[in-house]
């Protein structure tokens, strides 16, 4: 397959201004009719044949200015215009299959409605175009349909005629005034139903705000749209960014590859991120919906007014933008003000980062927040250009503080509005906005790697001075990694200092004549610095990295009882959590050994104490209190030992969980009781801190050798819940004290789940997934009831919400029974890589990437993982597969 270098870019030799696409609608051969107004490329080298690219098309006919030519070739992957007119109009017609398109890229049928995803490069499957993001035209559209199976027409901007058509079709006209790429084309038709509202932008101006749905869902439209207008509200007052349409759609499809899609002024979104009422959606979801209509709005300005000039630039726009949606949930759960609820909300993205992106950056597929190079582009939709790319945008804020990012962003659109630009653009305007050279910043989107901040201190007591050495490194990167490694990098690294009694110390830094604040952002540019802070009245206990200044490994050599005491003290939330989480790691490691060796466990009071102490603290929220009260996921914990053994880091995990469940259960039953939610369900952040305790005290108390408190508590939960998340926080309580206890607690309620969401397929994947998650029992191992779902006549391996719920989950987010060591788990992921990979290769080579670790883990393991990665490059007919396969491999 060929290799995409970021260094072999080009502009474009031809432009294209006009784009006219008129739409015949027929689910078995829908006939497309393009007519473009082209012209070449003043600012390119000259080349004389026209290149279009077009994939899985039917051509029917092609003119040029009105005039069939023989100019015209179309062939495997394109259509060439030999010596093309300096600027002409050309106009192709061909036909594509949407019926028949189980890919979800380019026009395609789900639940009986059209529906395109264009993003990254969908449209050639709709016609023939010069298909990357540098070339943008202005769109109108022209769609024709059946007026009964589709009475609903969309695409991009605005509605400009609309009309019945001889036959039973009718048709309708769009137009949108803004130039833009074709990845951000859309079209919808079908039969839906929208939820509307009418807003005035902050300019005055009205604007029309739809949420189209299929008609059974419009009860499950009113936290989208309140999260709609909650975010355009947002982004005028933090970044003076005005909605620019008269109108504003979003439309919910149940077969989706990914979260959703930017298209102007015509968000298309996956059902699971639109459709919420208590009943059927989680706390989480309600919080995800928020962020991800938040984030396809914010897309509007980035991304969209100034997009990417090639697919390497992709975290311009997507790193930018989840640091956009980030900030707005931040706000939105607390505000600015409280400063509790924002941590809550950072120390949830930070764990997303560390449990995606370090493994990332730590195999194979380790790249740069701007990659290099692609086999396929959608590999590249990862965590290190979302999150890690966030974390890169958020140290600008870091650094120059908000006033002075929202300076760098306003030059930014100052300078770019309407371009297609790169990363160094966007760098460029932080820069020249705060009069600053960021040069070495650079090295953040051109290195991969986790870098590593190792911390040593010195106190002088004589002298009152504290010493701290921060030493930058990649620890053990990748070769894939090392190979993009060239220097040290700037590093915002946020600290504390905590004196005896718990209180932040004025900081003083050498050189400065005043003690100023209680925080500092020491910036890190040499592989080893020293900062000296003078007039330190005692040894203090360093608080590093605080609120997770920059996506760095920080190693500092606490003590149990330091981290026992900035867990009760750093008045930095987020450290606070992070000295809880330290000491859990360290413990739960020390177990994982011992598991590995077969030693009996030893564990230590200190976690036990340190959780008492925060479960018992009602000073502290709820919500932070269900953070700190979580221990490390196993893979996470596995993915830091030494060699990965998922079986040793679940007993480990295991283990502690029952240890805490024993020494506590006094408290998690008086937490139970403290945080239940009679009456009416509230959607707040508050009470669904409430709720979320309340679930990880029934969780802790499922542990129990004894589960009678469990299950009678559970089991009322289950039957009294007004909300899904309470009545599945009960059902996974009961299926964890059936595993542990060998009961039959759980049957019930789970045949009663399905009966009850029977006709709610977002609620049905809640149930394929809470039974690939379980805990196995050694009589029942989970992949026997993997297996069993798979036949279940609900369970549909082409719709990606389904195959996510189930086969994902069992691959992914079941590391014990996934990883067993017989192989049964790695010869199903390979079964199902190669049937998704006929189906959607996009779906298929993110299972894919399940295995990509396979070098960490325990010989046995690593022997069964490597087969099975071997038989999948052997068969596998996708780009996506095989890129993914042989980098894992090579
Ligand atoms: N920008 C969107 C990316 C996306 C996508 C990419 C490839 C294939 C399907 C896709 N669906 C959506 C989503 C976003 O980040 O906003
Ligand atoms: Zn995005």
């Amino acid at each position: 397959p060929t290799t995409i270098l970021r260094a072999d870019y080009a502009a474009p030799a031809f432009l294209i201004d006009t784009v006219a696409l008129e739409f015949d609608l027929v689910p078995e051969r829908t006939v497309v009719r393009n007519t473009m107004r082209v012209r070449r490329n003043p600012a390119a080298g000259r080349a004389s044949n026209l290149e279009l690219v077009g994939e899985q098309l039917e051509f029917i006919s092609a003119a040029i200015d009105g005039h069939p030519s023989a100019a015209i070739r179309a062939h495997e992957g394109g259509l060439t215009v030999n010596d093309a007119p300096d600027a002409f109009e050309l106009t192709i017609t061909g036909a594509c299959s949407p019926a028949a398109n189980t890919t979800l890229m380019g026009l395609y049928v789900s639940g009986g409605n059209f529906c395109t995803q264009c993003e990254a490069q969908g449209f050639r499957r709709i016609t023939w175009f010069l298909d990357r993001p540098d070339v943008m035209a202005t769109f109108t559209v022209t769609l024709r349909a059946d007026k009964d199976a589709c009475p609903v027409l969309l695409s991009n901007g605005n509605l400009i005629e609309q009309g019945d058509l001889p036959d039973g079709r009718h048709y309708a006209k769009w137009e949108d005034p803004f130039k833009k790429p074709s990845y951000l084309f859309a079209l919808v038709a079908g039969k839906l139903v929208a939820l509307e509202e009418r807003i005035r932008t902050g300019s005055g101006k009205e604007k029309l705000l739809q949420v189209w749905v299929k008609p059974q869902d419009l009860d499950k439209t009113g936290h989208a749209m309140d999260s709609l207008v909650r975010s355009i509200h947002w982004d005028e007052e933090r970044f003076g960014l005005e909605l620019d349409l008269d109108r504003f759609m979003i439309v919910a499809v149940s077969d989706f590859n990914m979260g959703a899609m930017e298209n102007k002024g015509l968000n298309i979104f996956n059902t699971k991120c639109i459709l919420a009422n208590p009943e059927t959606a989680t706390d989480t979801d309600f919080a995800n919906i928020e962020s991800i209509v938040g984030h396809e709005y914010f897309h509007n300005w980035t991304g969209n007014r100034v997009t990417c000039r090639d697919w390497f630039q992709l975290s311009l726009k997507e790193g930018l933008t989840v640091f956009r949606d980030q900030e707005f949930s931040a706000a939105m759960s607390g505000g600015n003000e409280n400063e509790a609820a924002r941590a809550t909300k950072r120390i949830e993205d930070v764990c997303v980062l560390r449990q995606m992106q370090f493994g990332e950056d730590a195999g194979p597929m380790a790249h740069p927040v701007r990659p290099e190079s692609y086999v396929e582009i959608n590999n590249f939709y990862t965590a290190t250009v979302y999150r890690k790319g966030a974390e890169v945008v958020r140290m600008y804020q870091t650094l120059f503080g908000r006033e002075g990012f929202r300076k760098g962003m306003d030059l930014y659109f100052q300078r770019h509005d309407g371009q297609a630009v790169t990363c160094d653009d966007f760098r460029q305007a932080m820069a020249d906005a705060n009069g600053r050279d960021l040069s070495q910043f650079e090295r953040w989107y051109s290195q991969a790697g986790t870098p590593r901040v190792r911390v040593t201190t010195q106190y002088d007591e004589a002298g009152r001075r504290y010493r701290v050495t921060l030493a930058q490194d990649y620890g053990d990167a990748s070769p894939a990694a090392r190979a993009t490694q060239s220097g040290p990098l700037l590093i915002p690294f946020s600290i504390g200092l905590v004196g005896q009694d718990g209180a932040d110390m004025p900081l003083r830094l050498e050189g400065e004549r005043e003690a100023g604040g209680t925080t500092r952002v020491l910036e890190l540019t040499e592989a080893q610095q020293c900062f000296t802070f003078i007039d330190v009245p005692e040894k203090p206990l360093p608080s590093l990295l605080r609120d997770f200044s920059a996506p760095a490994i920080v190693e500092y050599d606490y003590g149990n009882d330091e981290l026992a005491f900035l867990l009760a003290h750093d008045s930095d939330p987020f450290n606070r959590w992070e000295a809880g989480q330290r000491l859990a790691t360290r413990e739960l490691l020390t177990l994982a050994e011992q598991a590995a060796d077969g030693r009996s466990f030893d564990m230590s009071d200190a976690l036990v104490e340190a959780f008492r102490s925060v479960l018992t603290d009602e000073s502290l929220s709820p919500s932070f209190r269900a953070l700190a009260l979580m221990l490390p996921t196993e893979t996470y914990l596995a993915e830091r030992m030494a060699v990965s053994d998922p079986a040793a880091a679940h007993a480990a995990r295991r283990f502690a969980r029952r240890r805490l469940s024993e020494a506590l259960r006094q408290e998690w039953l008086a937490a139970y009781e403290r945080h239940l939610t009679p009456g009416a369900y509230e959607a707040t952040p508050e009470a669904a801190g409430h709720r979320g305790l309340k679930g990880s005290a029934l969780m802790y108390l499922s542990e129990l050798d004894d589960p009678a408190d469990a299950v009678r508590l559970a089991t009322r939960q289950y039957d009294i819940a007004n909300n899904v998340t309470d009545r599945m926080g009960a059902l996974s309580a009961l299926m964890n004290a059936a595993a542990g206890k060998g009961g039959d607690f759980a049957k019930r309620p789970l045949d009663d789940f399905y009966a009850r969401f029977e006709h709610d397929p977002l609620v049905i994947d809640k149930w394929f997934a809470l039974q690939a998650t379980q805990r196995g029992r050694a009589e029942r191992p989970v992949i026997d009831v993997v297996r069993g779902l798979m036949q279940h006549p609900a369970f549909n391996l082409k719709n990606p919400n389904r195959a996510r719920a189930l086969i994902f989950s069992f691959c992914g987010a079941n590391p014990a029974q996934f990883h067993a060591a017989n192989g049964s788990g790695y010869a199903f992921w390979a079964e199902q890589v190669l049937a998704l990979d006929a189906i959607n290769p996009q779906v298929a080579a993110r299972l894919a990437r399940t295995l990509e670790l396979w070098r960490r883990f325990t010989p046995a393991l690593s022997a069964q993982m490597r087969a099975a990665l071997e038989q999948v490059n052997a068969d596998a007919k996708s780009r996506d597969v095989c890129e993914i396969v042989q980098k894992a491999l090579a």
